[in-house]
């Protein structure tokens, strides 16, 4: 892979044509990983490089950031032994991947009881590995979708269950309160998870959570370990991206001097979450920081990082 097949790669996440935080981290992986084969020259500099121009596609998906720092962690004396290494590594990290939704279905599946409702939102390959693997074990299940404006991922959730034949209903963001009555569990995936256990997720997560808070719903969250964000035990906060205007309003209505506010995702606290569905285990949001240390690890934080964390997280 030359440098310009690098910065297409980067565009296709930028685009959205690869989305979702587990697919755009793999892909990440896997794109550092053939920019290595064939690269020439100064490898840590080119390397570096490349690395950096995926770490700014999307900024809120810590998977990315965690899939990159993982398989730049490589070592060697020679431009070959660095490459066979930083190879390994990123091997290495697309088969965590792969084997981590596995594993969160199989332990989210036994969270579920036979004959019920689950609603979940936007499109996110770890809550649907529950979803899927509740229908495979012959749990009666019905699943409700959210459209997930703007950019209605909610239509690629409803192709992926309906092809496994399990039975979905399409409803508009604005009804989620309006079915809450009817749903057993609400179950939907990361896009980061913070050092004190707030969500990051898509867009409209945190008004969902507070719905079946309200209707004492359990609120689940499927996600894999790497999409715990090691930066914010530091007291760095989650940059929420920003998308283009367009995504929401039509040109006619933009040439009017509308103004279009279009963040992509949202933040729900730790009290509004019941249990969040990791490959090592089901655990409460409590455990966040656990989890950071134990996978990425950092030691204990002093006393003076301690105040640095963000209190709206809380
Ligand atoms: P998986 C998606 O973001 C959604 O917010 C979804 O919940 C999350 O990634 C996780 O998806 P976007 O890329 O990793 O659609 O579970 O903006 O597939």
């Amino acid at each position: 892979m030359d440098f310009m097949k690098l910065k297409e790669a980067a565009k296709k996440i930028v685009d959205m044509e690869v989305r979702g935080a587990a697919k755009i981290a793999r892909f990440a992986a896997e794109t550092l990983l053939e920019y290595a084969k064939s690269l020439e020259g100064d490898f840590d500099g080119e390397m570096r490089k490349a690395a950096e121009i995926l770490l700014n596609t999307r900024p809120t998906a810590v998977s990315l950031y965690n899939a990159i720092n993982y398989v730049m962690q490589y070592s060697g004396n020679t431009a070959d032994e660095k490459r066979e290494d930083l190879i390994r590594r990123a091997e290495e990290f697309i088969r965590w991947v792969d084997a981590a939704k596995k594993e969160i279905g199989k332990i989210g599946v036994r969270r579920i009881k036979d004959s019920s409702t689950i609603l979940t939102h936007c499109n996110s390959s770890a809550a649907l590995s529950i979803i899927k693997e509740a229908h495979k074990a012959g749990k009666d299940i019905e699943v409700f979708a959210t459209e997930s404006r703007p950019r209605l991922q909610g239509h690629i959730t409803v192709k992926e269950l309906r092809k496994e034949e399990i039975p979905v209903t399409l409803i508009v963001d604005s009804a989620v309160r309006y079915f809450m009555r009817d749903i057993d569990y609400v179950i939907v995936g990361a896009d980061a998870i913070t050092v004190n256990g707030a969500l990051v997720n898509k867009i409209g997560t945190s008004q969902i959570a507070l719905a079946a808070n309200e209707f004492r719903v359990p609120f689940m969250v499927a996600a894999e370990t790497y999409k715990f964000s090691p930066k914010t035990l530091a007291g760095e906060t989650v940059v929420i991206e920003e998308r283009s205007p367009e995504e929401v309003a039509p040109k006619e209505l933009l040439s009017l001097g509308v103004e279009v506010r279009n963040p992509a995702f949202d933040i729900t606290p730790r009290r509004y979450i019941d249990l969040i569905v990791t490959e090592i285990g089901a655990i409460p949001p409590e455990m966040a920081y656990l989890v950071i240390k134990e996978r990425f690890g950092f030691e204990l934080p002093t006393e003076e990082e301690l105040t640095l964390m963000p209190e709206h997280y809380d």
